[in-house]
C-alpha cells in the first residue's frame, strides 16, 4: 500500500505500483519530475500569509508564506491584481525553520497597486489535493499610502522617515527669517542652530512642530 497512514508517501517508492508516487512524484533524483503523486498521497494548502499592505511596484516582488500540510514541490501560488492580471509565484525560496510553511515570491510585473489576491494551491502537475486553494486579501499601496511601519517611497518601499524641507517665515511679512532657527518635533527631538530653510529626515506621519529663532523678534 501506499499512504500516508502506512508512511509509504515519503519513501521514494511507487508501493502499490501504480505509476503513482509519494506526495509529489519525487521517486527518483530527476528534476523535473516524471511521475506523479500518488492519489492517497495527497497535499493540501493550509495556510498562506504576505505583509499587508505591501507597497506596488512593478519590478519588486511580493513574499508569501503557504503552508501546506507536508513538503514537498507541489506549490502552486498566484498574485491576482483587482484587474484579474495573475503572476505565478512559483519561485520558491526555501522553508521556514523545520516547517510545513514554505516562501515564495511574487512579481508585480505588470499589475496595478490596489486590493489584490494572494493564493495558495498545489499544482497539479505534481499531486493530488483534497481542498481548494487558501487566498488572502492583499493590498498594493501605492506613492504615500501607508505600510506597515510607515508609507509607500517614491522607490515602492516601505519606509518609516521621510525627508523634510522647509523654511521658517515671518508670518506678518511672509519673508524667510534671517539667521538659525531650533526646530523641537513632538516636543522631544530638538534641533538647534539648523540653517533657514533647512532640511531634515523626519518619521513618517503627523507632528507637531516648533520652530523658534533666538533674537529675532517679528514685531520690531
Ligand atoms: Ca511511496
Ligand atoms: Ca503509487
Amino acid at each position: 500500500m501506499e499512504s500516508i497512514a502506512q508512511n509509504t508517501c515519503r519513501d521514494g517508492l511507487d508501493n502499490n505500483c501504480d505509476g503513482e508516487v509519494d506526495y509529489d512524484g519525487d521517486a527518483a533524483p530527476v528534476w523535473p519530475l516524471t511521475t506523479h503523486g500518488d492519489m492517497s498521497c495527497p497535499v493540501d494548502a493550509t495556510g498562506v500569509s504576505a505583509e499587508d499592505p505591501y507597497c506596488w511596484n512593478v519590478t519588486r516582488f511580493v513574499p508569501v508564506n503557504c503552508t501546506f500540510t507536508t513538503r514537498g514541490r507541489m506549490g502552486n501560488v498566484t498574485l491576482t491584481d483587482r484587474l484579474g492580471t495573475t503572476n505565478s509565484c512559483n519561485v520558491f525560496a526555501g522553508w521556514i525553520g523545520a516547517s510545513s510553511t514554505a516562501m515564495f515570491n511574487c512579481s508585480m510585473a505588470g499589475m496595478v497597486s490596489g486590493p489584490a489576491v494572494v493564493s495558495c494551491g498545489i499544482n497539479g502537475a505534481y499531486s493530488y489535493n483534497t481542498t481548494p486553494a487558501v487566498s488572502f486579501g492583499e493590498q498594493l499601496n501605492a506613492l504615500n499610502q501607508p505600510c506597515p511601519i510607515g508609507i509607500c517611497s517614491r522607490a515602492g518601499i516601505c519606509i518609516d522617515k521621510v525627508p523634510w524641507d522647509a523654511t521658517v517665515l515671518d508670518d506678518l511679512t511672509g519673508t524667510i527669517i534671517p539667521g538659525q532657527v531650533n526646530i523641537t518635533i513632538d516636543d522631544t527631538t530638538v534641533y538647534v542652530n539648523l540653517p533657514n530653510p533647512f532640511s531634515l529626515t523626519v518619521p513618517v506621519g503627523n507632528h507637531k512642530i516648533w520652530a523658534s529663532m533666538a533674537g529675532y523678534d517679528p514685531r520690531t
